[in-house]
């Protein structure tokens, strides 16, 4: 298991889902559990310390101290996602407002796939096979764009 995703509920599957889509993709193996910096912080701590994996992604909304409290745990990188609600700016700062020495890596709003897409550059740095999938996905993204609107 290469990539560790955690959710603070399972209300926020659908962003998880979006990560998911793109593991699945570049078929990097991941796991994805349920775990509450606030309301189960004792499985959250025993996931973290007894997890393989290269990566985290921490899924959270509201006071989302999800993502910082997994890197309380562990020296391996941290993505936070911010999932969005009633007041967005929440999750958004609780996760980029990080004390100097703990860093998070914040992607945006709700933005699974975008932190899927930046553990697997972190794992492609030692892994030629892929970078040629990250070239390859970024090649595809490329020609979506009609031609006539692409410019020369
Ligand atoms: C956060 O509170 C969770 O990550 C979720 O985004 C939000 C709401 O949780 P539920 O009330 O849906 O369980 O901790």
């Amino acid at each position: 298991m290469k990539i560790q995703i955690i959710m603070g509920s399972s209300s926020d599957k659908p962003v998880a889902q979006k990560a998911a889509e793109i593991l699945d993709l570049f078929g990097v193996p991941y796991d994805i559990m349920v775990a509450s910096a606030h309301r189960t912080p004792d499985v959250l701590e025993h996931l973290v310390k007894n997890s393989d994996a290269d990566v985290f992604i921490g899924i959270a909304g509201l006071s989302a101290a999800l993502p910082g409290t997994i890197a309380a745990h562990t020296t391996r990188p941290v993505i936070g996602v911010p999932v969005s609600g009633k007041v967005n700016l929440d999750a958004i700062l609780s996760i980029i407002q990080m004390p100097p020495g703990i860093p998070v890596g914040a992607v945006g709003l709700d933005r699974g796939e975008n932190a899927a897409l930046l553990a697997i550059q972190i794992l492609a740095v030692h892994d030629k096979k892929l970078t040629k999938k990250l070239e390859e996905y970024r090649k595809k993204m490329r020609e979506k764009v009609p031609a006539k609107e692409r410019g020369p």
